[in-house]
């Protein structure tokens, strides 16, 4: 298992590399390449520069989060397969820089959702937070006007400019098309890029819906076990994996997150997992919450327990943090909270790796 921290290059992140270094138990960074236009080639250049300056921090860099997908091709566009074809020449371009894994999503239009960036909680912290009712009072425009303007000036990921601009049109043509159509785009995509995956050898790690139910009439697939089932019967190529999101999967309440890690980390479907804490307040309504069990409804240690059970070897990185201690950041990325996530993570890690040598006698 390697720690990592997410870090977005190109001064558009509060958080330096020198920092994330400081932060007991971290390896290296999930990091992107922001200001390439979704659907176009990463530049290798740009990925080598990229590389040297994490390197020399002391850091790693061998997951890549996220390189997006072109709309063309989540709505099976004839257009989608220039878009595909830029998509592999990426990859290459990642492989040459020792990339092994590549967190991507597959969500019509938006990455995520939240009603607030900056909810108080009642110890003073910041949190981001949803509120059901709330977004429905919304339209997707509004939805997305209110976010960036509380952002605080960073960019938000998925939430690109170019994204919103044609975001009217995209959301009506994701309402008129059915969730079978949606998976069969989705399995286009797959049985092309995978063989280069393999050939890479580099992981492909989709993202979960976030929040995971649908939302203003758009397909939602990426939300549960047996939608994981069907998204790994699609393509069987042991590049086809999961970004294990228990931010994102745990928000519905049906889902069984330390049973849903066991079964898929078991059979080598998780190179990455985001390990982050909410709090529900009703069915469909969560604030984020400090990382540690207690304060939330997910048990991390459960999660961490199946995940070491089921022989996970891949990444781990604290998702969103809290706002604390007057931090100003991007939402959700700001270094303090996530620092705190990473060494109780790191510690559970241990524990756990501790408890079971003693059991065996080791
Ligand atoms: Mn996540």
């Amino acid at each position: 298992m390697k720690l990592i921290l997410r870090w977005f290059p190109g001064e558009d992140d509060s958080v330096t590399l020198q920092q994330i270094k400081q932060i007991p138990g971290i390896s290296g960074v999930a990091t992107c390449l922001p200001k390439v236009p979704v659907g176009e080639v990463w530049p290798l250049e740009q990925l080598i520069a990229l590389k040297e300056e994490i390197i020399a921090a002391g850091l790693e860099v061998e997951v890549i989060e996220s390189v997006n997908i072109h709309e063309d091709i989540k709505k099976g566009l004839p257009t989608r397969d220039q878009y595909i074809e830029n998509y592999i020449k990426t990859m290459a371009h990642l492989s040459m820089i020792g990339i092994k894994c590549l967190c991507y999503n597959f969500m019509p239009v938006f990455d995520w959702f939240r009603s607030d960036l900056h909810r108080q909680l009642p110890d003073g912290s910041f949190v981001m937070s949803y509120r059901h009712e709330e977004v429905l009072r919304m339209n997707p425009l509004k939805m997305a006007t209110a976010m960036l303007s509380k952002s605080g000036g960073y960019s938000l990921p998925g939430w690109e400019e170019e994204r919103l601009a044609a975001m009217a049109a995209d959301v009506e043509y994701y309402q008129s098309i059915t969730i079978d159509q949606y998976w069969v785009n989705m399995k286009y995509f797959l049985d092309v890029v995978l063989p280069y995956a393999e050939k890479y050898q580099i992981k492909m790690a989709i993202h979960p819906d976030d929040p995971p139910w649908p939302l203003f009439g758009l397909p939602k697939v990426i939300t549960n076990a047996q939608n994981l089932r069907t998204f790994f019967s699609l393509n069987k190529n042991p590049s086809n994996g999961l970004t294990f999101c228990t931010g994102s999967l745990g928000a519905n309440l049906e889902n069984d997150l330390p049973a849903m890690a066991r079964e898929f980390a078991a059979q080598g479907r998780v190179p990455f997992v985001h390990l982050r804490n909410i709090k529900r307040l009703a069915p469909q309504d969560f604030d984020e919450s400090a990382h540690p069990t207690v304060y939330g409804d997910l048990d991390l240690f459960a999660i961490m327990k199946a995940l070491h059970d089921s022989g996970f070897n891949g990444y781990i990185r604290p998702d969103h943090g809290r706002m604390i201690w007057g931090e100003k950041a991007r939402p959700g990325y700001g270094l303090y909270d996530r620092a705190l996530g990473a060494t109780y993570l790191y510690g559970l890690w241990e524990a756990i790796t501790k408890l079971k040598k003693a059991e065996e006698g080791v």
